[in-house]
């Protein structure tokens, strides 16, 4: 045996379709349609892949209403992401609706094949896509939903302001160095490594589990001078030395949303984007960021809050709501809260 590990033979991997049957397979009474709506985030993902991979070269990281190389109008890619993403789940007829930061009011699936559907997905085609031209990591988000309106009538309002606690998966891919599918149905976390050169994902990260003690904080410290004094006393804590409890922490934060998290996620860590008086309802989105986000970090092993409740609780009133978020390893978000109580 080599010193490096025998990698895998491709016999071994298993990719994200065969995973996904499998765990179908869990469910007797299962017909299939969750599957296949995973079927159409994949490929969607890949679409967007191959447009961030030549955003430079494509020249698509500019605004609509220009042409691009092609002759083509010209599309922001998170444009372009969100035709890709609605196109593809439209298509395969599994979902009456779909809410999107990229869609004023949600979008009503009517053509012939969705009537009765009984999914509902909410999407974050593109977060962070100012990213883009920075060839800074971004990704997309997706939570999915049983509708709660009758199935024989059109898709409503209620059918996408539930609590996270309903969702029946979520995930997030991420572009960076590599395409990472990574999500949860609520037995775990698993992650998909993208290998553009045969279009296919394979499990990479099964079982995914956030450290319980993380040494890495991330804010925007920035508008440290704006935030309420139970964040500033956890910004000092985590700069403070202390042997026993690995302090000071590292600060790491790229702006990226999901880059932030899934660094975290693998090392251990808190991501925290709270309220102050330039976002008094905290900036990132409830039901197609900090869900599904939540979600995902749950079945991780750690904890995702507003500072004082729990995110997948809150209770949704309106499509496109903020929250504030404090999200990682338990012990870390455990503290943070007390501050946060303290100074309450
Ligand atoms: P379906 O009839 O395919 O919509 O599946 C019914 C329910 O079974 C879903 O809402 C999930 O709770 C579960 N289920 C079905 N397929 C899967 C899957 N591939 N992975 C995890 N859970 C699944
Ligand atoms: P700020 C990107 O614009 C985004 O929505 C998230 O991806 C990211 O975590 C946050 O905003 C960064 O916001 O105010 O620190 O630039």
């Amino acid at each position: 045996m080599t010193d490096i590990q025998e990698t895998k033979q491709v016999k071994d991997l298993v990719t994200l379709g065969e995973f996904v049957i499998q765990k179908q397979h869990e469910y007797p009474g299962a017909t299939g349609d969750l599957t296949q709506i995973f079927g159409a985030i994949k490929l969607a993902a890949k679409l967007v892949h191959r447009e961030i991979n030549k955003a430079g070269i494509a020249d698509i990281t500019g605004y609509a209403g220009q042409e691009n190389v092609q002759g083509e109008q010209q599309q922001k890619l998170d444009v372009y992401a969100n035709e890709k993403f609605k196109a593809a789940l439209a298509a395969r007829g599994l979902v009456c609706g779909l809410a999107s930061e990229e869609e004023e009011s949600f979008v009503e699936f009517n053509q012939p094949q969705n009537v009765g559907s009984k999914y509902v997905v909410l999407i974050d085609p593109v977060d962070g896509s100012s990213n883009i031209d920075v060839n800074v990591a971004v990704g997309t988000i997706f939570s999915i939903y049983r509708r709660v309106s009758p199935e024989d009538g059109p898709v409503q309002l209620e059918d996408f302001l539930q609590k996270g606690t309903e969702q029946v998966a979520a995930g997030y891919v991420i572009f960076g160095s590599s395409t990472m599918l990574v999500y949860t149905t609520g037995n775990g976390v698993n992650g998909f490594t993208f290998d553009p050169s045969i279009g296919v994902y394979y499990l990479s990260h099964e079982n995914m589990r956030i450290p319980e003690r993380g040494q890495i904080y991330s804010v925007n410290e920035g508008n440290y001078v704006h935030f309420p004094m139970g964040v500033k006393q956890y910004i000092k804590y985590c700069q403070e030395r202390d042997e026993a409890s690995s302090r000071p922490y590292a600060s790491r934060y790229i702006g990226s949303l999901v880059a932030d998290f899934h660094r975290n996620l693998l090392k251990g860590g808190i991501f925290f984007y709270p309220s102050y008086a330039g976002h008094p309802k905290g900036k990132l989105r409830l039901l197609y960021e900090c869900n599904p986000i939540a979600f995902i970090m749950e079945q991780a092993g750690g904890i995702a809050s507003d500072g004082h409740r729990r995110v997948l609780e809150l209770e949704p009133t309106e499509l496109h709501q903020r929250t504030p978020l404090f999200v990682g390893s338990p012990n870390m978000v455990k503290k943070a809260e007390d501050f946060m109580r303290a100074f309450a």
